[in-house]
């Protein structure tokens, strides 16, 4: 049985269900020893609350890289999310480059904006240095605000299938790899992603939960990273992540108080079945 080793950089969200406290148990549900390097830690995440905690580790990822390099730790995957300042974006480039395996994947997630607007606390620079991450990653997995900041293009809550399309082509004229574009929706009740590899698009689309819950970009990235690394083609793991993920959102609906991330624990099981 092959047993990966792989890294993801986010930050932690002590209260939240979000980046590192949702990426670790499903990567680990996946059968995939997941180590950590995280960019910062808050009280809560920034999209809700107020008044919330930030306290970035940005000046330990130079020695923690060296750490790594010294002791000759090399990660078969790197996967990374929200991070916590444009100087660690660098930091995380750099590691990048020394922590992988010869045949290292990285899978970028950009994790900086949502329906048409930036994340409190990034702004254009952030996004410029965002931009330098993404296309030199084997796989990203923006949603359609994160592209467009990607790709300097208008975003709009509307659209036909050409406006993707150039989305696509813009993000892989920039130099952008394998594409997994989420939050593609053509029709009423319906979403989807699209995909991009090797010169080919596909689509795969599913139902959608009417309101649009936190979190859940987070779950989607790592559930797609576990299904990837268990040798799934990226189409299979971009359609394993989204059946998943609409299970975690069905099985949130209907409590209101729990309006700050989904309950993906819920389904670990059914990722787990569909992984195998
Ligand atoms: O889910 C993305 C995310 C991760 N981490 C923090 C966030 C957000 C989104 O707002 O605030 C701290």
């Amino acid at each position: 049985m092959s047993y990966k080793r792989i890294l993801t950089i986010q930050d932690i969200s002590c209260v939240g269900q979000c980046s590192l406290t949702v990426a670790l148990p499903i990567l680990s549900s996946c059968g995939i020893e997941t180590c950590i390097l995280p960019s910062a830690v808050l009280s809560t995440h920034t999209a809700g609350f107020s008044g919330f905690t930030f306290r970035v580790l940005t000046d330990d990822m130079p020695f923690i890289e060296k750490h790594w390099q010294k002791e000759n730790i090399k990660f078969e995957a790197i996967y990374t999310g929200y991070l916590g300042s444009v100087k660690q974006i660098g930091y995380v480039k750099s590691i990048m480059e020394t922590a992988g395996t010869d045949n290292m994947v990285s899978i970028v997630d950009p994790a900086m904006a949502d329906n048409g607007k930036l994340y409190p606390l990034f702004n254009d620079e952030y996004v410029q240095a965002m931009k330098k991450l993404c296309f030199g990653a084997d796989i990203i997995l923006p949603n359609i605000t994160e592209a467009c900041f990607l790709t300097d293009y208008e975003y709009k809550e509307t659209y036909t299938k050409d406006y993707i399309d150039e989305i696509l082509r813009r993000l892989v004229n920039s130099g952008a790899k394998t594409v997994i574009l989420t939050g593609v929706s053509y029709r009423e009740g319906k979403t989807g992603v699209v995909v991009y590899e090797n010169g080919n698009y596909s689509y795969y689309e599913h139902r959608k939960i009417a309101k649009g819950c936190h979190g859940t970009g987070d779950v989607y990235a790592s559930a797609f990273t576990g299904a990837y690394l268990n040798g799934k083609s990226a189409y299979d793991a971009a359609k394993i992540a989204a059946d998943y993920t609409v299970a975690c959102i069905e099985n949130t609906q209907g409590d209101p108080d729990h309006w700050y991330g989904v309950k993906f624990e819920t389904a670990l099981n059914m990722l787990g079945d569909m992984i195998k």
